[in-house]
């Protein structure tokens, strides 16, 4: 078990109000949570994931990671992009962009692996200096489930997306905002049919990410994202 890789896995805050069932003086107080889609996935590929509370200094947590999973959730807060927030933007969770930030610093730092998927894929490229369109309603397909796959994306040959997936796939897409400028040192590696960009890849470091969610598909346990994180985690 000691060689198992330990992946690290970011969530979101909420508070007792946001969870059904849970008493009315528990209301203000917080919680951490994430979607357990993410850690089965881990635990599929052959990985231990561990959920990273916000509001610890991240780089207290990197030097026990083998490699980080950064989940999907709220909006990025648009002052980080140089933009203004559009009115179509929800409401952003700063304790957790700030988490994130150092965190990326962090496991960078290292050179550890690190896959994103929809938020995640979206604060990598904020983080490294590319911005965000704060609206594509196309995408946020709501009125169907999780898994079902609504769209095409067409992965650049000799990527390593394309290594994962092949040169294309059918995903789902959950995900309102998407990426506008890529950020420095990122390619994009896979579009959807309208231009949209649906995966991005880092020029020298273990870092890949996608727009869609993989972890809320059927092919979940069998996913190359999470074989692959797990793997280069190994390493
Ligand atoms: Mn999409």
């Amino acid at each position: 078990m000691s060689n198992t890789p330990l992946i690290g896995i970011t969530g979101k805050r909420r508070t007792g109000a946001d969870l059904k069932g849970s008493l009315k003086v528990m209301s203000d107080l917080s919680l951490d949570v994430y979607w357990v889609d993410y850690s089965q996935g881990i635990l599929a590929a052959g990985g231990l994931p561990v959920f990273l509370p916000l509001g610890v200094d991240p780089s207290l947590y990197v030097e026990r990671l083998d490699g980080l999973l950064m989940s999907g959730g709220a909006d990025i807060q648009p002052e980080l992009y140089g933009s203004e927030p559009a009115p179509e933007t929800y409401k952003p969770e700063p304790i957790r962009d700030e988490f994130e930030t150092a965190l990326l610093d962090a496991v960078i730092d290292l050179e550890l692996p690190v896959a994103g998927i929809c938020r995640g894929l979206q604060m990598i490229n904020v983080y490294s200096g590319g911005n965000l369109i704060q609206d594509v309603p196309r995408h946020a397909v709501r009125d169907k489930p999780p898994a079902t796959e609504v769209h095409t994306v067409k992965i650049m040959e000799g990527s390593l997306l394309e290594k994962l997936y092949g040169p294309s796939r059918e995903v789902n897409s959950l995900h309102h905002q998407s990426i506008g400028d890529i950020g420095e040192n990122l390619v994009i590696t896979a579009r959807s049919e309208d231009g949209g960009v649906e995966g991005i890849e880092h020029q020298s470091l273990p870092i890949v990410a996608v727009q869609w969610h993989p972890e809320m598909m059927t092919s979940r346990d069998t996913d190359p994202l999470f074989n692959w994180l797990v793997t280069e985690a190994k390493k």
